[in-house]
C-alpha cells in the first residue's frame, strides 16, 4: 500500500473517544520498548509521527492513525512495564479487553516480539488472549538489525515454538533501523482490508 497521508486522528481510553466512521482498523500490540512506535512510523513512512522513546511505558491511551482516509492503524499501549503501578495495569487491562472484545472494526492484530529474545510470559498471555478473541495475528519480529543475518531463521523458530504458532501464522522479521519488512507487513495487512483500487 502506498501511504499518501497519515495523521494521528483520535486518542482515547474508551469507545466514546474512538472513531465512529466504521473504517477498518489494524491494531499493533507488544511489550513496552519492543519498537512499536518505530515500526508504526516506518510503515506510515513518517519519521516521527508516533512518539518513540527510550523511556518505556509512556503511552496509556489507544491512538488511531488515519491512513489515506481509508483505514486506521491503531497503537495499543505497551504491556509488561515493570514499574507501572497496579492501578495503571488494571486500567490498561480494562481498556484493552473492551477494545479487543467489542471492536467490530478491528480486522487483525500485529503482535510485536523482539527478535533477540524468547517471548516472555506477557507475550504468551497476549498471544493467547488474542487467539481467544479469534483474531488473525501477524507477528512482527522487531529489531532484526540487532542480530546477525545468519541467525534470523534460528531466532524466528524460537519465537514460533515459544508462542506455539501454527504453520499458517505469519512471522515477519522487521527492522525500523534498516526499514526492512515494511513491504511484507503491508502485504499481510492488505489481506484484511476491503478490496479497493489502489489505496
Ligand atoms: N536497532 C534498532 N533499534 C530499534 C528498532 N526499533 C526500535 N528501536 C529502539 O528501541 C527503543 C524503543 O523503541 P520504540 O519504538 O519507542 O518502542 P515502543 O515502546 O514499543 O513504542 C528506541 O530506543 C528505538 O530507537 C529497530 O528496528 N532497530
Ligand atoms: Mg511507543
Amino acid at each position: 500500500m502506498e501511504v499518501k497521508n497519515s495523521s494521528l486522528a483520535y486518542i482515547g481510553t474508551n469507545f466514546s473517544h474512538y472513531p465512529q466512521d466504521g473504517k477498518p482498523e489494524i491494531a499493533f500490540a507488544g511489550k513496552s520498548n519492543v519498537g512499536k512506535s518505530t515500526l508504526i512510523n516506518a510503515i506510515l513512512g513518517r519519521r516521527a509521527l508516533a512518539r518513540t522513546s527510550s523511556q518505556p511505558g509512556k503511552t496509556r491511551t489507544i491512538n488511531f492513525y488515519d491512513v489515506n482516509g481509508q483505514m486506521y492503524v491503531v497503537d495499543l499501549p505497551g504491556y509488561g512495564y515493570a514499574k507501572a503501578p497496579k492501578t495503571e495495569i488494571a486500567k490498561w487491562g480494562q481498556m484493552i479487553e473492551e477494545y479487543l472484545g467489542k471492536r467490530e472494526e478491528l480486522r487483525a492484530i500485529i503482535l510485536l516480539i523482539d527478535i533477540r529474545h524468547e517471548p516472555g510470559k506477557n507475550d504468551m498471555m497476549m498471544y493467547d488472549w488474542l487467539k481467544h478473541y479469534g483474531y488473525d495475528i501477524i507477528i512482527a519480529a522487531t529489531k532484526a538489525d540487532k542480530i546477525n543475518r545468519s541467525q534470523i531463521q534460528k531466532h524466528l523458530s524460537v519465537i514460533r515454538k515459544a508462542l506455539g504458532l501454527r504453520p499458517e501464522d505469519v512471522l515477519i522479521p522487521f527492522s525500523g533501523e534498516k526499514k526492512t519488512g515494511v513491504e511484507e507487513l503491508w502485504a499481510e495487512i492488505e489481506r484484511f482490508l476491503p478490496e479497493t483500487e489502489e489505496m
